[in-house]
């Protein structure tokens, strides 16, 4: 099947604002599952709310538009009775990591087989460019307009300490090494976190006079260094990016499983 095949055409035309960097998220993830050739019932999307989040309308797949932040609650569930399925949910900083903060640290922790896609543009863009926990120190979003004084965090640290067994970020002006990133996410058994850096011209864009959607892909072209480079012990501040880990775990369905076994033998 080709990539286009997997989209669900009646949802169109979609709602990202032009140079939205989510398009680019959508294409890449189609351009890695026509690569693994999965057929449409294999793949079951879930998301929560958010710009990002809309993507599951857009896709042909089992799809679960839910909740905000509980997107992995729902996709966790889904798993545990169909662990042949492969899960795919496409998050937005703030919905993975500020108000589903608590169920991303624990699915990582389970080493759940889910592949979870943080499109991580420093905003909330659909309700109207509050902060979120990724937006930064010193940055100006519609409710912190004398700079923001919150401190944000490392996706990939955070994801790594908690558990998952593949970590990993690209960015939107990388679009063939996300597709690539995305094929192995999926491949992998166990739970797999891709950092996605994407703008919002809309929103983080216009507030930090970041210029238009070229210019903030441009600045992730800048601004990060593949993983190891020379770039980066000569430039501290640049940011890693590539596969950071990718290991073999026990995987939450399978012990469960297994558990069962036991227990039905009585030992
Ligand atoms: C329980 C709940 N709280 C708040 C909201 C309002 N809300 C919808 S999307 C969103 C944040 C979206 O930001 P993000 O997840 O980063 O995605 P983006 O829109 O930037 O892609 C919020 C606060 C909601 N829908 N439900
Ligand atoms: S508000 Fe921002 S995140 Fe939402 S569609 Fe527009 S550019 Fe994309």
């Amino acid at each position: 099947m080709a990539a286009r095949d997997y989209i669900r055409e009646r949802f169109f035309p979609h709602i990202w604002c032009q140079g939205c960097g989510h398009g680019i998220v959508l294409n890449s993830l189609l351009r890695a599952i026509e690569k693994l050739g999965l057929s449409k019932n294999e793949i079951v999307m879930a998301s929560g709310i958010g710009c990002s989040s809309r993507i599951s309308g857009y896709v042909d797949f089992h799809t679960l538009h839910t909740i905000h932040g509980r997107a992995l609650a729902f996709a966790t569930g889904v798993k545990m009775s169909r662990p042949e399925l492969n899960l795919i949910v496409p998050m937005g900083d703030g919905d993975a990591l500020a108000i589903g903060g608590n169920h991303f640290i624990h699915a990582a922790r389970r080493n759940i087989d889910i592949t979870a896609i943080i499109m991580n543009n420093r905003i909330y863009g659909m309700t109207g460019g509050q902060f979120s926990p990724l937006s930064g120190f010193g940055t100006i979003a519609t409710t912190a307009p004398y700079t923001n004084i919150d401190h944000d965090f490392d996706i990939v640290d955070l994801s790594m300490a908690s558990g998952a067994s593949f970590v990993a970020r690209t960015t939107t002006y990388h679009a063939q090494q996300m597709a690539d990133i995305f094929r192995q996410a999926i491949l992998h058994e166990g739970f797999s976190v891709v950092e996605v850096m994407s703008q919002c011209p809309t929103y983080f864009g216009r507030k930090n006079k970041l210029g238009g959607a070229v210019d903030m892909m441009e600045y992730f072209r800048d601004t990060t260094t593949p993983i190891g480079s020379k770039a980066k012990k000569k430039n501290p501040d640049l940011i890693e990016r590539g596969i950071f880990i990718q290991e073999d775990r026990p995987e939450y369905c399978s012990e469960y499983d297994q558990f069962i076994e036991r227990a039905m033998k009585g030992n």
